[in-house]
């Protein structure tokens, strides 16, 4: 590792945890890992999904519809969730075996109602920025490891967005874990790999 890498932990937050709104399967069994990780990295970032309860993305604001079922947005497909990571709730929390104090930046995302930000850098449109690249940048970081909730969402699309700005991308599956919606999990991997991203 070069003193220039960046580790960015995904969403590790009491609602993507078993028990919590939109539960990945396992989500807790990397807590571990994570925190180790956390004291092997010059520059640590923590990233929380930390929406509206009017938020788009929740199916409950869609009569009708269902959970897992898609919609069109402006800005292309967009799935829509249980009701989860609703700013100051429990749910939105941080699990509380996470170590949290190590993190230099906890950088939110999602906040604005009307459009979803999987991706640590960018929202779902490709183009409205969180800020985490001008940080990166302004701390001379040229490498980013991924680790968290979940490997085909927030993971993966944090993993292209930083392949495609240029960084050198490592994702550590191990102390990751996928929803697995329809195939998503063999398709982000697909897309990381052709992207460039390293898997350790
Ligand atoms: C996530 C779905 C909705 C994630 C966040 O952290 O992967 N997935 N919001
Ligand atoms: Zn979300």
């Amino acid at each position: 590792m070069q003193q220039t890498d960046a580790l960015i932990v995904i969403d590790m937050q009491n609602d993507f945890c078993p028990g919590g709104a939109l539960a990945v399967s396992g989500g807790n069994d990397i807590l571990p890992e994570i925190n180790a990780m956390l004291g092997q990295f010059p520059v640590r970032v923590l990233t929380q999904d930390w929406h509206p309860a009017d938020h788009a993305s929740f199916a409950a604001n869609h009569p009708g519809a269902a959970p897992f079922s898609m919609t069109e947005m402006p800005y292309g497909p967009q799935v829509l969730w249980p009701v989860h990571c609703v700013q100051g709730t429990s749910g939105a929390a941080f699990h509380a075996d996470l170590r949290t104090d190590p993190a230099d930046l906890i950088i939110r995302k999602g906040f604005r109602a009307a459009i979803d930000s999987y991706s640590a850098f960018f929202e779902n449109d490709h183009k409205t920025p969180t800020g985490l690249d001008g940080y990166l940048r302004a701390r001379g970081v040229t490498g980013v490891t991924l680790a968290g909730l979940a490997t085909d969402y927030c993971v993966a699309y944090s993993a292209l967005d930083a392949a495609r700005l240029g960084y050198g991308v490592t994702v550590r599956l191990s102390a990751c874990r996928a929803i697995d919606l329809n195939g998503s999990l063999a398709d982000a991997l697909a897309k990381m790999r052709a992207a460039g991203v390293t898997f350790i």
